[in-house]
């Protein structure tokens, strides 16, 4: 044990086997079924999970429910106060956290500490948030009156995460729902269920001592059908899904048939335009990071770099040799600089992804391949690689999660943007360019069409203090910072007469 797994896993609260439903400190105990958390890094099975079953899905909405009643009463500043104690207790168990995130997961070290970072910062966040929840008034057409909107908590809110970002996106929904006045019910990824359960730990314990009521952080794992549940539930106002566009499809229709609210942050096929007044080393950089970092395993993973034909020969090649030094290995080593893929599903993909771009027409510019021998006993290890290839492609249109990316050349800036925007998907893009036309047509009404649009920086690795989330298949939803707040609170327009008379709107007489 080099990396000092179990006892990070001890300091976490994590056994060989685990319940998996929790509503604060009580566990229940759901039965027989399990399912085993293995790391992608070494195979090993890092421990069992139980899986909830029906009656602690019940159990767990009604302990919300009652929470749901106390939560809301307390001040919006207090609930704050509670959220600051989150956001230190997480620094406290920082590097524990980090290192669970990487071994369960596969992202680097690095990257895993990079993501505990994302959810103090969003603590932090949502603390100077619980003093600012605010509502506009509105000057009222009638004399003697009043009119202004208040925003108060929606109830339930269920959270669906994805095994990329295990702990951070759920704490973007959480913290600012938690500031709101909502309670949250959390189905993390059944690809990483252990940073869901050391999470649950760290929260339950300051909730309790601060006495409040079990259910206001409940954890559900489960498979699909405990999103199905939530989906379905008309107790749970809100469901907030990150995940594949597949899954947000269907958990939108579910809730949209109950006429319920989702928050749907699902697929990317996120590119980068690399014209040729680019600062090329800067391009180079953020496209590489973009495209390898956490194996290709971001929704903003950099898929398309969309390049000038006149610099497409440099950058190909500035690109191959970047490549050529990559350190794949375990993400634990810091030495490293890509981890491996989820899991054996996810290699598939992969090698299916890299048959098609060849089958429709690609070439090669980096050869991809799956690792095997010392150190790659999971299987899980994947060459990052590249091809030429063209954006109609129909593998090209499909985000594949894996370490691929797609060269597609263009002559004309409109021409870029079109590439750009020619994609179902619209989460995150980029323009690498020193041309001050070029980036304000990049960022204009006629430009991107994505949620994120950056200038001199990767698709990846948003701050939290913006609006995170995309269009189109990418499913609408903004999470994390600016005012995304909004859609975990409903808003009431409160009009007041403190006049004697009641005259009517729009002028209307009705007198009898
Ligand atoms: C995700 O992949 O779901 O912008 C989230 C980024 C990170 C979050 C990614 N801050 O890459």
């Amino acid at each position: 044990d080099r990396f000092g797994i179990a006892e990070s896993l001890k300091n976490l609260g994590i056994q060989k086997e685990n319940l998996g439903v929790s509503t604060g400190e009580k566990w229940l105990d759901s039965g027989e079924s399990y399912i085993s958390s293995i790391s992608p890094a070494d195979g090993e099975v890092i421990a069992k999970v139980q899986v909830a079953s029906s009656e602690t899905y019940e159990e767990v909405i009604s302990a919300a429910q009652i929470a749901f009643e106390k939560w809301r009463l307390v001040p919006a500043p207090q609930r704050g106060e509670i959220v600051r104690e989150i956001g230190n207790a997480l620094r406290e168990k920082k590097a524990d956290l980090g290192k669970l995130v990487s071994y369960e997961m596969g992202k680097s070290y690095q990257e895993g500490l990079g993501e505990v970072q994302e959810m103090i910062d969003i603590c932090d966040f949502a603390v100077g948030l619980s003093r600012q929840l605010y509502g506009l008034t509105m000057h009222s057409e009638r004399p003697g009156h009043r009119m202004y909107e208040q925003w108060h908590p929606l109830g339930i809110v269920g959270i669906i995460s994805a095994f990329n970002f295990p702990v951070a996106v759920w704490s973007w929904n959480t913290a600012l729902a938690w500031v709101c006045g909502d309670v949250c019910v959390w189905k993390p990824s059944e690809k990483a269920p252990l940073s869901g359960i050391a999470c649950q730990n760290i929260v339950s314990k300051i909730f309790k001592k601060h006495d409040l009521p079990e259910g206001v952080s409940s954890l559900i794992i489960g498979d699909y059908k405990v999103g199905e549940m939530l989906s379905h539930d008309t107790r749970v106002p809100l469901v907030s899904a990150t995940g594949s566009t597949r899954m947000g499809k269907l958990v939108g229709k579910a809730v949209g048939e109950r006429l319920g609210r989702s928050l749907l942050e699902l697929g990317g096929n996120n590119a980068i335009i690399i014209t040729k007044d680019a600062d090329l080393d800067m391009a180079i950089r953020g496209a590489l990071f973009g495209a390898v970092g956490t194996a290709g395993q971001r929704c903003t993973s950099t898929r398309r770099l969309i390049i000038q034909e006149e610099v497409f020969d440099e950058v190909a090649k500035r690109l191959a040799s970047a490549y050529s030094k990559l350190v794949i290995g375990n993400p634990l080593d810091e030495k490293n600089h890509v981890g491996p893929v989820i899991d054996q599903d996810a290699v598939k993909m992969y090698e299916a992804a890299i048959e098609k771009v060849k089958a429709e027409g690609g070439t090669e510019v980096v050869a991809g391949g799956v690792l095997s021998g010392e150190g790659f006993e999971s299987g899980c290890y994947v060459k990052p690689a590249i091809y030429e290839a063209e954006n109609h492609f129909e593998i090209v249109q499909h985000e594949t999660f894996a370490p691929i990316l797609y060269l597609i050349r263009y002559k004309t800036i409109g021409e870029a943007i079109a590439i750009q925007n020619g994609v179902p998907q619209g989460l995150s893009s980029a323009i690498m360019t020193t041309n001050m036309r070029e980036a304000e047509a990049f960022l204009s009404v006629a430009g991107s069409d994505c949620g994120i649009a950056n200038v001199n920086i990767g698709t990846s690795g948003a701050e939290i203090g913006g609006a995170f989330g995309g269009e189109k298949e990418t499913g609408g939803g903004r999470e994390s910072g600016s005012d995304a707040w909004k859609a975990y609170m409903r808003r009431q327009t409160n009009t007041i007469n403190y006049s004697t008379a009641l005259p009517l709107a729009q002028g209307i007489k009705f007198d009898i």
